[in-house]
């Protein structure tokens, strides 16, 4: 039974190796707010909270996060008093969005929990696959050669998926260019909400390059847009911006917004919503997969961790820590198997030793609190 006792915060500069471009802006510097939860015990468990630097992927940041924490979650839950990280969502329901605020939190309580019974998170969680299918996304390259250079070292790799992002003006002609290249590889787009109905005539066109899926062509709330377009379309509309519930993901189905679900732990308030959405997509036919927002090895262990549940068969957007960082925060990096696929770890919790001298080195801002 848990007994939460305080929780720090964290927030760490790390530099990506490569800056990431989507449509809505470029990221070259991460900064990463750890959860770090202790128990009376003694135990600790860690999380990430998701959130950008800027208001741009959603409406939260590392700074709204910060202030939602400490300011409501870590007082409600010393209120309620959680004896089990299942509890943790319905402690803090009365805080509206605020998703990734409150994931962060609640990872970080899955996993103290998961050590605290001495088991992978993977499986506290319920999680069944020993070995994940991984795919890679891509960002908007200066030029169309140098994304075509980047996609041909990572099929080289093993990854099973290419993801490439497109903007108003970088799409049709740059997935013909690169469908020409690849004529065979798994192939999708993620456009981050950067069109509306009125290029229904782009996607049509897109269409002919037989791609895996779109991923959220639309504005996040264009359910009903995303419908029509759907209809139109014969490669699946994959939603990740639109879905930050259980709720969204059966009205997206059943007005036929989208065929595939991507879906975030943070986006979504963490593991007991994911796993919502997961089983729900999972009775109803539609697979899911895991996406990623440019974690640090925390964050990246606990997709990991949730890729195992049955509802996650297509390959995720979870890939090696060298694809991001010179060194990640975690005791081993996450690998990649030369077919492109990650053996969820044996250890207990996330399964991977945090390396705290690597953290302090790049804590920038920190904040203890009592509960
Ligand atoms: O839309 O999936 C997205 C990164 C930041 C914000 C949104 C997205 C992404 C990615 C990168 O596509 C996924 C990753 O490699 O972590
Ligand atoms: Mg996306």
């Amino acid at each position: 039974m848990l007994q939460l006792d305080r929780i720090d915060l964290r927030e760490i500069d790390m530099t990506l190796r490569w800056p990431f471009e989507t449509s809505f802006g470029r990221t070259t510097n991460r900064r990463i707010l750890i959860v770090r939860v202790y128990d009376r015990s003694g135990a600790i468990g860690y999380g990430e909270c998701t959130a950008g630097e800027d208001p741009f992927y959603n409406h939260e940041t590392i700074d709204t996060a910060w202030l939602i924490i400490t300011g409501f979650v870590i007082p409600m839950l010393k209120d309620a008093g959680i004896s089990d990280a299942a509890e943790t969502s319905g402690a803090l329901a009365r805080i509206r969005g605020n998703l990734m605020a409150k994931g962060g939190v609640e990872a970080a309580i899955w996993d103290l929990e998961a050590k605290m019974a001495d088991r992978p998170l993977w499986k506290h969680l319920g999680g069944t696959q020993t070995e994940l299918a991984c795919g890679v996304s891509i960002g908007l390259q200066s030029t169309t050669a140098q994304l075509i250079e980047k996609i041909r070292r990572e099929v080289e790799r093993g990854y099973q998926r290419i993801k490439i992002k497109i903007k108003p003006g970088s799409d049709i002609e740059l997935v013909k260019a690169v469908r020409a290249e690849f004529p065979t590889i798994p192939l999708m787009v993620d456009a981050n909400s950067a069109y509306t109905l009125n290029d229904a005539e782009l996607f049509e066109q897109m269409d002919a390059s037989n791609l895996m899926m779109i991923e959220q062509p639309l504005t996040p709330g264009d359910l009903i847009d995303h419908a029509k377009l759907q209809r139109q379309l014969r490669a699946p509309i994959c939603l990740d911006e639109s879905i930050l519930s259980l709720s969204d993901a059966r009205q997206a189905h059943e007005i036929g917004a989208c065929r595939i679900i991507n879906v975030k732990l943070g986006r979504v308030g963490g593991h007991k919503e994911a796993r919502s959405v997961q089983e729900f997509a999972l009775a109803k036919g539609i697979p899911v997969w895991c996406g990623g927002m440019l974690e640090s090895g925390v964050g990246r262990a606990h997709n990991i961790a949730m890729s195992t549940l049955d509802g996650f068969t297509l390959p995720g957007d979870v890939s090696a820590s060298e694809r991001y960082w010179d060194e990640d925060i975690i005791d081993p990096p996450v690998t990649v198997s030369p077919r492109g696929t990650i053996t969820p770890p044996r250890g207990p919790g996330i399964g991977y030793e945090v390396n705290e001298k690597r953290v302090e080195a790049l804590v920038v801002r920190r904040e203890e609190i009592k509960l």
